[in-house]
């Protein structure tokens, strides 16, 4: 099963809806995500389980980021090993790095509001005065407002890699822009991933007809558990309307490459999803974004 949040016209309300077995049914009772992140997980549960008797037949829907309401993204950092090294390698100030990822206290910074998440299918962007970026893939943590995990996604942490290198206080800078935060538009139940902390990860960077890089990893990998991550997370905020903590990228390319305009970045998480989208370089591009917040249909896909 999968939680999907949908419009049909560009002026229609997004609703909520669940897949199973290939075929979409109405969640009647609630039309946000932030709605269902009020619940506890138990309640989260049986109200989507029960949605099998209004079926979504045929209608013209645009898929939307799972994040609405007062929902906000969060990312920690340096999770993986494999992420440290790479700071340290492209980093002025390679020590932070050493030191976070040993320390008791994760990095943990606030990476998106809610309205400016890109979805499958849509555009992501880098910054015109940035150097070299990269996509991080992360799968990402529905947590609801109880402090319970209760749905995975499949996201993209982009980010400047020669921003964050400069200094680390610019974190902010490479990590939080226009296009930076992508999420895909269906939200994988906990209770059907068990055990998420052995998931493969794959990233495929396309360029025309080209594999210019591709890795992989494992969550099995991470330095970090999903509860201490939340329960950091929660010590100095509450989530009413719940939150979506990306994990931290356990890949990083050689400190040579880096995205371009027009490549395709697509992430897919064993038994969790995928993720792709086409790299625009600008803030000008995502214009759109603006009036998607009122006119939910209306979004572009590239
Ligand atoms: O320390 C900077 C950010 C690290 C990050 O985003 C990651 O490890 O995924
Ligand atoms: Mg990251």
């Amino acid at each position: 099963m999968e939680l999907i949040r949908y419009a049909r016209g560009s002026d229609d309300q997004p609703k909520l809806a669940v897949k199973r077995d290939g075929e979409l049914y109405a969640v009647d009772e609630v039309d946000r995500v932030a709605d269902l992140l009020r619940l506890r997980a138990q309640e989260f549960r049986s109200l989507l389980t029960s949605a099998d008797r209004h079926l979504l037949r045929g209608e013209q829907m645009t898929f939307l980021p799972p994040v609405d309401g007062d929902m906000e993204v969060w990312a920690s950092g340096v999770t993986y090993e494999m992420s440290r090294d790479a700071r340290v390698e492209e980093s002025t100030s390679a020590d932070v790095y050493e030191a976070v990822y040993g320390a008791e206290r994760p990095e943990l910074f606030f990476k998106s509001a809610g309205w400016r998440v890109v979805t499958d299918g849509e555009p992501i962007g880098l910054r015109e005065d940035s150097e070299v970026n990269v996509p991080e893939p992360e799968l990402g943590v529905f947590i609801n407002r109880w402090a319970e995990v209760v749905g995975f996604a499949v996201c993209n942490d982009v980010s400047s890699r020669s921003i964050e290198g400069a200094n680390p206080l610019y974190l902010p800078q490479a990590k939080v822009y226009a296009g930076s935060c992508a999420v895909s538009a269906a939200v994988k139940p906990a209770w059907e991933i068990p055990d998420p902390n052995a998931l493969g990860i794959e990233v495929t960077v396309w360029r025309e007809e080209t594999v210019v890089w591709q890795a992989s990893t494992s969550t099995a990998r991470m330095h970090r558990s999903l509860a201490e991550l939340t329960s950091f997370l929660f010590r100095g905020e509450n989530f009413p309307d719940g939150v979506l903590l990306l994990t931290g990228t356990g890949v990083v390319p050689q400190i040579e490459f880096g995205l371009r305009a027009g490549d395709r970045v697509d992430v897919s998480i064993e038994r969790v999803g995928q993720l792709s989208n086409v790299v625009v370089v600008g803030k000008h591009h995502f214009g759109w974004l603006e009036s998607a917040r009122r006119a939910a249909g209306s979004r572009t896909r590239s």
